[in-house]
C-alpha cells in the first residue's frame, strides 16, 4: 500500500492564503490537478489555447515574456476574461531571482505589469527571505528544485530553500522534483506521458510517478499538451491521468 497523503479537502482546511484556498477549491470542483503551460509565441495562440484547456485546468502557466506581440489590452484583458469564464488561475512563471527592490520593480512595472493580472508567480529564493516581501496580493510558488539535468538545486540547497518558503507568508507552495512538507503545495513540472527528455536537459516523469513518489499536488504540462495534435484530447488525458493518480493514493 502507498503512503497516505492529505486530500485536497484536508489541505483546504489547513490553508490560510487566499490563493492556496482558491486553487484547492478549483481542484475539488473540477476534479483536476492539471496546470497547462502555455509556452506559445503569439497572443492568438495563447488565447486559443486558454479557450481549449480552460474548462479542465486549475491554472494556466505563462511565460508572458516569450510572446512576440504582447499588448496589455489585447493580451491580458481577454486572458483574464477566459480565466473568469472557465475558473482557472493565472500563474506567471517569471522565476524572479533578484534583490527585493528589483523584484518589486519587475513585478509591477515594464510592459507586463505582472502584479495587475497574475494570481500566482514563481520566484527563486536565492535572494533570501526578505526578497519575497514585495509579492503582495499574489501566491508565490518558490522554486525549490528544478527538473533539468545538472540543476544546482542539491538537497542542501532545497533544505534551505524550503525553510524560506515555509517561513514566508506570501509563499503558498514550491516547484520541486522531491517531496516537500505538507504545509506547502507541491507543483511539479517535467511531466509527459510520451517521452523521457527533450535533448535540452528537461527530464520527464509520468503523472503516476510524481503522485506516487513525490505526493505532488499539481502537475504542470507544457509540450505534452500544447504540441499535441488534438489539444482538448491531450488536456483530458493529462487531467484524467493526474486525477486518477491522486485518487489512487487517498
Ligand atoms: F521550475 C521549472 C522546472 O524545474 N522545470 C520546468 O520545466 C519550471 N519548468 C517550466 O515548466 C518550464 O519553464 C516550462 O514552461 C514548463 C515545462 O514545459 P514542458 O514543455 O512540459 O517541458
Amino acid at each position: 500500500a502507498e503512503e497516505k497523503r492529505l486530500t485536497y479537502e484536508q489541505k483546504l482546511e489547513n490553508a490560510n492564503h487566499h490563493f492556496s484556498k482558491k486553487i484547492l477549491e478549483i481542484a475539488i470542483e473540477k476534479k483536476s490537478n492539471l496546470i497547462a503551460s502555455a509556452d506559445v509565441l503569439t497572443t492568438k495562440e495563447l488565447l486559443d489555447f486558454a479557450e481549449k484547456v480552460g474548462p479542465n485546468i486549475v491554472a494556466l502557466k505563462t511565460h508572458i515574456d516569450i510572446l512576440t506581440d504582447f499588448d496589455f489590452d489585447e493580451t491580458v484583458l481577454p486572458l483574464k476574461d477566459l480565466a473568469t469564464k472557465y475558473n482557472f488561475l493565472l500563474m506567471e512563471d517569471r522565476k524572479f531571482a533578484d534583490i527585493g527592490n528589483t523584484q518589486e520593480l519587475q513585478f509591477s512595472n515594464g510592459i507586463y505589469k505582472i502584479s495587475s493580472w497574475a494570481d500566482l508567480v514563481t520566484s527563486q529564493v536565492i535572494g533570501g527571505e526578505t526578497s519575497l516581501d514585495c509579492f503582495l496580493n499574489v501566491g508565490v510558488i518558490a522554486i525549490i528544485g528544478m527538473s533539468s539535468k545538472g540543476t544546482l538545486t542539491s538537497s542542501d540547497y532545497r533544505e534551505e530553500a524550503l525553510k524560506i518558503a515555509q517561513n514566508h507568508p506570501n509563499v503558498i507552495g514550491g516547484v520541486s522534483q522531491n517531496k516537500i512538507p505538507d504545509d506547502l503545495l507541491l507543483f511539479t513540472p517535467g511531466v509527459n506521458l510520451e517521452t523521457k527528455d527533450d535533448n535540452k536537459g528537461q527530464q520527464y516523469n509520468t503523472p503516476e510517478h510524481v503522485f506516487k513518489n513525490l505526493q505532488t499536488d499539481f502537475i504542470i504540462v507544457g509540450r505534452g499538451i500544447y504540441k499535441a495534435n488534438d489539444v482538448e484530447k491531450a488536456t483530458l488525458e493529462y487531467k484524467i491521468a493526474g486525477w486518477n493518480a491522486y485518487m489512487n493514493l487517498i
